[in-house]
C-alpha cells in the first residue's frame, strides 16, 4: 500500500470529513483558542466537563484531570476506571498519567488497584512528590495517604465477563494471542495561550497478565506535552506502541515543523515501514499543537479511532483518517 499523504486523505470520505473539521484551524473570532481533543465516545462527556472546569476558573491540568474522571467514574465503560475489565486473575489494575507542558513534568501510576480515579492519583504524584511514576502497592498506599478511598472496582457485569472468560476452555490469553477490549481515554488540550496538557487513563487490556503495564502511564508513550510544541496521546495495543514511544515521537515530528495531522500519519507510516505486520495493528493517536491545530489517525479500519473535538463551545464527534 502506498503511503498516505494529505491528498489521498482528502479523497477518502472519512479523511475529508475529518480534515474539514480539524485542519489548520487557529483561533477565530469568538473562539478563545481553548481546545480539548479526547479519544472515543467517552471523550465527548470528558471534553464537556473539561471545558466547564476551565471556564469556571480551573487550570488546564484541572480540566484534563476532571474531564478524564468522568470516564473513570462510569461503570459502563469497561476499559477505564470503575467497571474496567480485570486482569487474568480477576483484579482490576489501572494505569494513568498526566503531563503538564509548562513544567515539562508528569505524574503517573501503574497497576493501581482499588482506586477508581488513577488520573487524580497521578496528578498527586506530580504535585506532591519529586517522583514521576508510582506502581502497584506503593501507588495504592500513596493514594490512601492522599485521602483516596479504596473500593471494589469490579461491577457485577465486569465480574460476570471475567467468570465467563475463565470458564471458556478455548479462551485466549496474553501468553499466546492478545484478547480484546479497548477504548482507553486519552485527552490533549490547549488553552489558546501556548499551554498544553496530555492525560490518559485505562484499565489496560482485558485479561492481561497481572502486573502488565501498557503504554498509557508511560511518559512519552501514552502521554507527552511540551509547551514549546504541543501534546499527544494514544489508544490501542500498548504492548506494541510502547516500543515506538508514540506520543513523544509525534511531538518531535511537530517540533520539526509537521502539522499535528501529518505528524500522526508519519508515525503510523514509520511503524508500518519498520514492520509491515504493523499495518494490521490496533493503534489510534491524537495530537495538538500550541496553536490549537489538531490531528488524529488510526492504522486500519479494524480499530478505527473516533474522537471528540471541543472548540469554541462546540463538541464534535469525528472519525480519524485511516492510514492503511
Ligand atoms: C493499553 N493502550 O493498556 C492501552 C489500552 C488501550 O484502547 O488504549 N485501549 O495497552
Amino acid at each position: 500500500m502506498e503511503p498516505v499523504d494529505r491528498r489521498s486523505f482528502m479523497k477518502s470520505m472519512a479523511g475529508a470529513a475529518a480534515f474539514a473539521a480539524v485542519e489548520g484551524r487557529a483561533t477565530s473570532a469568538g473562539d478563545s483558542g481553548l481546545v480539548f481533543l479526547s479519544t472515543w465516545i467517552q471523550g465527548k462527556r470528558a471534553n464537556e466537563r473539561a471545558a466547564e472546569i476551565f471556564t469556571a476558573g480551573g487550570s488546564l491540568m484541572d480540566a484534563v484531570e476532571k474531564g478524564i474522571n468522568t470516564a473513570e467514574d462510569d461503570p459502563n465503560i469497561t476499559s477505564v476506571g470503575y467497571g474496567g475489565l480485570p486482569n487474568a486473575e480477576g483484579e482490576v489494575e489501572l494505569d494513568a498519567a498526566i503531563m503538564d507542558g509548562t513544567r515539562h513534568r508528569a505524574g503517573a501510576v501503574c497497576s493501581l488497584h482499588s482506586i477508581k480515579n488513577p488520573i487524580s492519583v497521578a496528578r498527586q504524584v506530580l504535585e506532591k512528590t519529586r517522583h514521576t511514576t508510582l506502581a502497584g502497592e506503593g501507588a495504592f498506599r500513596f493514594a490512601l495517604r492522599m485521602g483516596f478511598k479504596p473500593e471494589q472496582l469490579l461491577t457485577p457485569e465486569s465480574l460476570k465477563k471475567w467468570l465467563e472468560w475463565k470458564a471458556d476452555p478455548k479462551r485466549k490469553t496474553f501468553w499466546q494471542d492478545p484478547t480484546e477490549n479497548h477504548d482507553t481515554i486519552g485527552m490533549v488540550a490547549a488553552d489558546g495561550k501556548g499551554h498544553v496538557v496530555s492525560g490518559c487513563s485505562t484499565s489496560g487490556l482485558a485479561w492481561k497478565i497481572p502486573g502488565r503495564v501498557g503504554d498509557s502511564p508511560l511518559i512519552g508513550c501514552g502521554v507527552y506535552a511540551d509547551d514549546n510544541v504541543g501534546a499527544a496521546s494514544a489508544t490501542g495495543d500498548g504492548d506494541l506502541m510502547t516500543n515506538y514511544c508514540t506520543s513523544v515521537s509525534i511531538v518531535h515530528f511537530m517540533a520539526r515543523g509537521a502539522p499535528p495531522q501529518d505528524a500522526c500519519v508519519e508515525l503510523l507510516e514509520r511503524m508500518a515501514k519498520t514492520d509491515p505486520r504493523n499495518k494490521q495493528a490496533e493503534v489510534g493517536i491524537i495530537a495538538i499543537n500550541t496553536r490549537g491545530e489538531v490531528g488524529a489517525a488510526s492504522m486500519q479500519k479494524g480499530f478505527h479511532l473516533k474522537y471528540a473535538l471541543w472548540r469554541g463551545g462546540e463538541n464534535q464527534f469525528l472519525e480519524s483518517p485511516l492510514v492503511f
